[in-house]
């Protein structure tokens, strides 16, 4: 087999990648290592950019999400038993959010994909990437018992944080920064109306706690918690309970409880590789950089190292240029690692560190009050929060 561009991962990043360069006459194959059902099943980001809602209408798939996804102008901090409304539109001259599911979005791509008859070969075993600092990469994987190999111009590494792409790099071309953090959250979905129409961050003694939501009638929550806890540890009363523990009395009184329909626990990580180019292989998304949930900047990255990519690739063949290929590394990076810091640093803010004992959380409390009350210390989170425009500081 032979195509343009061999895109590792079915995930947003490899599916948005493959619509972009389908759009402009690309020739490019998706292979997966997990069946589409199970890369549905994945339950994870819920708050797109405008930069990626744009994406998302510049690829043709965004009719669904601008009829069911809900445009939030603002979220609310909870602290000392308190909440405050971050007003998004308001501190960014007209910017919101789009709370759509990232399951949504990649049945969207899915479904874009299959309409074009565009090939994407699922439960492909044993993926494999060659001679990418050469002219001529390939990619080889096995199939009902078969070995199949794809010869390409370009590799694109959408193959998430535990990829094979980065994993093929040897270890003296490429520089990992990382920072684990010692909680996680333990996510539930349920089919309950949202506590509040927007998002509510909220920082107590007992951990942090985030209150989400999918539409009106299906809900999204987090809890903080320790990472020797497991999933069975909580039943649904138990993690109810904890939350009800976690917020302020109006929100503990509006909570609608019900049956799970999904409970996981996600570790929270900060993790960068540099570069993200090797030759003729490209990372983009998970496969390059992690970003704690906090700051819900993941999908969001991920969609605009597709948008540089995109791009890169299409002056390569329509315009005969290498600028973008060229660049490529550099200025996604420098777009991650603000998104880095914010991530970390709101995850810093709002999440309980029992090392830090009680000035710790005296100090949090002192910021957050100091954030809510002060138009510049909010308008900072707001800026961050919306998504820093793509040209930012260039
Ligand atoms: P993905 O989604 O991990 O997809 C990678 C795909 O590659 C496949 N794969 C392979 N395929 C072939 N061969 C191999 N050897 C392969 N190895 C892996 C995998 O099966 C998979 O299908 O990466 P991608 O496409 O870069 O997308 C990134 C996003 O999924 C991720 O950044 C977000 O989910 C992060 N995130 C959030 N991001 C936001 O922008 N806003 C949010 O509100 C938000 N909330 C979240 C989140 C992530 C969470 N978790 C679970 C970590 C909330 C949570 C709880
Ligand atoms: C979600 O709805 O899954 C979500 C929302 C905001 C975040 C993280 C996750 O910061």
């Amino acid at each position: 087999m032979r195509t343009q561009v061999a895109i590792i991962g079915a995930g947003p990043s490899g599916l948005l990648l493959g619509q972009l360069l389908h759009k402009a006459g690309i020739d490019a194959i998706i292979v997966e290592r997990q069946s589409g059902d199970y890369v549905l099943g994945r339950i994870r980001a819920g708050v797109l950019e405008q930069v990626t809602t744009d994406l998302l209408d510049e690829a043709g798939v965004g009719q669904r999400m601008h009829r069911e996804g809900l445009v939030h102008g603002g979220f609310d901090m909870l602290f000392k038993g308190e909440r405050h409304r971050i007003d998004l539109h308001r501190l960014t001259g007209g910017k919101n959010v789009m709370v759509y599911g990232q399951t949504e979005v990649t049945h969207d791509l899915m479904d874009a994909r299959q309409a074009a008859g565009l090939t994407t070969i699922y439960e492909a075993s044993q993926v494999s990437v060659h001679d990418f600092e050469s002219a001529k990469p390939r990619v080889r994987y096995e199939k009902d018992g078969q070995t199949h190999e794809i010869e390409c111009d370009f590799i694109a590494g959408c193959d998430g944080f535990h990829g094979v792409c980065r994993a093929s790099v040897p270890k003296r071309a490429i520089t990992e920064f990382e920072k684990i953090y010692p909680f996680g959250w333990l996510g539930m979905l349920s089919d309950t109306p949202p506590v509040h129409h927007e998002l509510i961050y909220a920082n107590s003694t007992r951990g942090f706690a985030l209150c989400s939501q999918r539409s009106h009638t299906r809900s999204r929550y987090y809890l903080q918690v320790p990472m020797t806890d497991t999933v069975e540890n909580w039943s649904d009363a138990a993690f109810w309970d904890e939350l009800r523990l976690r917020l302020d009395p109006a929100a503990r009184e509006q909570l609608v409880t019900g049956p799970a329909l999904e409970k996981s626990i996600a570790p929270l990580r900060s993790f960068v590789a540099e570069p993200m180019r090797f030759g003729q292989m490209f990372l983009a998304g998970d496969a390059a950089h992690i970003v704690p949930p906090t700051g819900a900047k993941g999908l969001n990255l991920a969609a605009t190292d597709v948008k540089y990519l995109s791009s890169a690739f299409i002056e390569h063949y329509q315009d005969k240029s290498d600028a973008g290929i060229d660049h490529y590394s550099a200025r996604c990076l420098r777009r991650i690692w603000r998104a880095e810091r914010f991530s970390w640093w709101f995850t810093g803010l709002m999440h309980n560190f029992p090392e830090n004992g009680p000035i710790g959380q005296k100090l949090q409390e002192a910021e957050l009050d100091y954030i809510v009350n002060s138009e510049v210390g909010a308008r900072s989170v707001a800026e961050n929060y919306v998504g820093l425009p793509l040209d930012f500081g260039e």
